[in-house]
């Protein structure tokens, strides 16, 4: 399983490099963007603008897409937050995909993936993320208040993912944004109304993103009206050959 693959990757990357180390990175001490103030601002957009090479569910989405372009043109239309997957088995993301997010971004920096290990956290911010996603999913309820509060005491901000009701006593103090995964992981399906049901039962006081199968401004208004503040769209845009564009329509 995914769980299982990136147990193996975190004790092979913690043979490679101590927790001393990563702290030795250049980005260890840089100061983050906070993805809750830039999705506050006056006039922000509230996307969340994602770049996804593939998925597992529709394969290959934009396999050949040059990262910097795609993220200057995202940036230049007004998104809030950039994602950038860093999954190379499933999502088939490049290990210089994120150093070049990090380079040409000056807004917020979400790194998806899979993290099951409190390891992951410090390496995400030696990687130069401002923000983490937690997927309620795959980790306990403990698992997710020693990786959120560790996020936070290094600085970065906290996404956790959501899909079901289950899944609301994993939210703690330490968590800035939580996120409600449109598709029902089971079977793909996407579900805005069951999205805007959970989302009632989140207090106010946390940022409410939609995530997945947003196709178009008129899901994003319908999602506003309802309650979110964010948008996290990726295939969306990354089917268009210039992802860009299609953020800024
Ligand atoms: C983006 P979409 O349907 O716009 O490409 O979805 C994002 O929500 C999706 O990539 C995602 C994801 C995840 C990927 C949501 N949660 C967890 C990997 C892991």
């Amino acid at each position: 399983t995914i769980v299982e693959q990136k147990h193996k990757e975190v004790e092979f990357l913690q043979s490679q490099y101590s927790i001393a180390d990563l702290k030795q990175q250049k980005h260890f001490q840089r100061a983050c963007y906070s993805a809750k103030s830039a999705i506050n601002k006056e006039k922000a957009s509230g996307i969340i603008a994602e770049f996804k090479r593939q998925s597992p569910k529709k394969g290959p989405i934009n396999p050949n897409a040059n990262i910097k372009p795609v993220l200057e043109s995202y940036q230049q239309a007004n998104a809030s937050v950039i994602s950038v997957l860093t999954d190379k088995y499933f999502f088939g993301a490049k290990d210089s995909d994120f150093e070049n997010a990090r380079a040409c971004l000056s807004i917020p920096l979400l790194r998806k993936d899979f993290l099951v290990h409190p390891y992951q956290v410090y390496q995400s911010k030696a990687m130069g993320a401002d923000l983490i996603l937690l997927i309620a999913a795959i980790l306990t309820i403990d698992e997710v208040k020693t990786m959120s509060q560790l996020a936070k005491e290094l600085g970065m901000e906290v996404l956790l993912e959501i899909h079901d009701e289950s899944e609301l006593n994993h939210i703690n103090s330490h968590i800035d944004l939580v996120g409600i995964n449109n598709r029902n992981l089971k079977d793909f399906s996407v579900d805005l109304n069951h999205s805007i049901k959970l989302s009632e039962q989140i207090p106010d006081s946390f940022i409410k993103v939609a995530e997945s199968g947003i196709s178009g401004t008129e899901d994003i208004q319908f999602l506003k009206t309802n309650g979110f503040q964010a948008f996290l769209i990726g295939e969306y845009f990354m089917k268009h050959e210039h992802p860009g564009q299609a953020c800024s329509d």
